[in-house]
């Protein structure tokens, strides 16, 4: 596998979402996405960096600001402010910077990037006629048009947003993007984990193979944006400005040093951008002699009733939608779980409340309570040593090993419902313990004192192993249950990849239901 340039450094980014409205479960998804693996390396000892932001530039803010009479920037204040920076705390993110594109660390280093491609000769000037999308802020290529349908009928739309297209007549400025068309094909062979899931990148692969067209990276028909450094009268393409915010945020043209440290990064985003990532990107950083990505995963849809869930088709869900009554840590734990990380996902109510009932509430919530209160009833609360072990506890203790270490592999290869997966079947397993050792019939026996106790310190130390190795997903409740279990410190700084060393000791306290029953369908 690629090594990172520091191999003890993580750097993993989200995209920076557009502030013409507010977040939905797609974007949070994201975030969550995100967030477990920059929390899963921060307790591996990695030297973590976890950014997210907003995206606050281009035709399609203004648009939205005009239309609702205020300026661009007023608007984007007040989304960022009521609606995006909320959002970190709904979903309970540990993100270490927010960076929005209207900022200065940003705008200033934006037009160095750019000042230094044109002195370098990858700018020129040319005109361009087009299709352009306001909603993907792109150009589009007729073959990715649609005929439009009742009121859009005989008109071209765009096949995403399904809103007609505009025919643009501009003089721009462009970036040499085809030189890179080799460079980038032999990056794609040489890596290939480079982009992901492999079907994102057969796509890329296929798409650039096709022909690379030079890329219009200006607009003067609007302000809204960067002002090209060497000619005010244009402002620079939305989206190569957003991507520089992945350099930027990190101290590129400013700090060096701590850019040395920061990049390259792992970039989650939504297939829907992923040539934007794999390919525009990296274009962007060869031609300005930068390291290119550490990787691009693209990650499936979330679809709603068949369709890929969004605002403009009404079919958008707020997550505190969810959260409100299910909490953040299934919210984390139903997206992540659930769905094959890269592939498409169907949300359903029905299938959260489910999930949450069978997995979260009955089957670790459930097992917490149960074993937690068999301590406090058997032994006044006090950890008991183990005594001879047998094969059943061994089994324990071997699961809790194989977990720790097969689910930070799957971390490494960003695949998060692995990880999970195995980390569940220690719930399963001790589930199944608690049931096959009955340690309630043990206690009625004071011949079987020394087994009560064994089963119990088994079962307690398999707990602890839980609260560490779920800690960077269930954020609320393993803190919790840490606290329960007489964990020393917060069981977000125990090391994760040791998580199966813990040995509980002390004393338990009493422990509240980690998922209540909700009973009440959500809708
Ligand atoms: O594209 N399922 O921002 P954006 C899964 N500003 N993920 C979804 C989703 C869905 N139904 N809907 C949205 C932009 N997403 C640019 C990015 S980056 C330099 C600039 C998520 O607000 C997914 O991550 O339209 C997708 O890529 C992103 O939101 C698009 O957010």
């Amino acid at each position: 596998m690629e090594r990172m340039s520091d191999g003890s450094s993580f750097f993993v980014t989200t995209p920076i979402f557009y502030v013409n409205d507010v977040p939905h479960i797609g974007h949070a998804y994201t975030e969550v996405a995100a967030d477990v693996l920059a929390r899963w390396h921060r307790q591996r000892g990695d030297d973590t960096w976890f950014l997210t932001g907003t995206d606050e530039h281009g035709q399609k803010i203004l648009r939205t600001a005009t239309a609702n009479g205020v300026t661009p920037q007023e608007w984007a204040d007040k989304l960022v402010e009521e609606a995006w920076k909320p959002l970190l705390e709904t979903i309970d993110l540990s993100n270490d910077d927010f960076i929005r594109t209207t900022e200065k660390r940003h705008e200033e280093n934006v037009q160095k990037f750019l000042q230094h491609l044109y002195d370098t000769g990858y700018i020129y000037t040319g005109e361009y006629e087009g299709f352009y999308c306001v909603g993907c802020e792109e150009y589009k290529q007729p073959g990715d048009l649609l005929d439009g349908e009742g009121d859009y009928a005989g008109q071209k739309v765009c096949a995403i947003h399904s809103k007609p297209v505009e025919l643009l007549h501009e003089k721009n400025y462009f970036f040499k993007m085809s030189a890179f068309a080799e460079q980038l094909l032999a990056l794609y062979e040489e890596r290939p984990d480079f982009v992901q899931p492999e079907s994102a990148r057969n796509e890329v692969m296929s798409f650039v193979r096709s022909g690379l067209d030079d890329l219009s990276i200006s607009r003067s028909s609007f302000d809204w944006g960067v002002k090209v450094p060497w000619d005010e009268t244009h402002v620079v393409y939305v989206w190569f400005d957003a991507l520089l915010n992945y350099v930027t945020a990190v101290g590129y043209g400013q700090d060096d040093a701590e850019f040395e440290r920061r990049w390259p990064a792992t970039h989650l985003v939504g297939k829907d951008i992923l040539r934007f990532h794999a390919v525009i990107w990296p274009a962007m950083l060869m031609a300005a002699g930068l390291q290119v990505p550490h990787r691009v995963f693209g990650h499936g849809w979330l679809l709603v009733g068949g369709e890929k869930m969004s605002k403009s088709k009404l079919t958008g869900i707020a997550p505190t939608q969810i959260t409100d009554t299910f909490g953040s840590d299934a919210f984390r734990y139903y997206f992540l779980r659930a769905i094959h990380f890269g592939q498409d996902g169907s949300f359903s109510w029905e299938d959260l409340h489910a999930r949450y009932t069978s997995e979260l509430a009955n089957g670790f919530g459930n097992l917490a309570s149960r074993v937690i209160a068999m301590v406090n009833r058997y032994c006044d609360g006090v950890i008991p040593a183990a005594g001879d072990m047998t094969d059943a506890d061994a089994a324990i203790r071997a699961i809790e090993r194989t977990a720790t270490a097969t689910a930070s592999i799957a971390i490494d290869r960003l695949a998060i419902h692995e990880a999970i997966g195995t980390v569940w079947e220690l719930v399963d397993a001790l589930n199944g313990y608690i049931t096959e050792q009955e340690p309630w019939a043990l206690a009625k026996d004071p011949e079987k004192r020394e087994r009560l106790e064994t089963v119990l310190n088994t079962a307690v130390r398999g707990l602890g192993t839980l609260a560490v190795l779920l800690s960077p997903v269930l954020t609320k409740a393993t803190a919790t249950l840490w606290t329960a279990l007489g964990g020393d410190g917060v069981v977000q700084d125990v090391r994760i990849d040791q998580a199966w060393e813990w040995t509980g000791s002390g004393t338990v306290t009493p422990l509240e239901a980690l998922f209540p029953r909700i009973e009440t369908s959500a809708e």
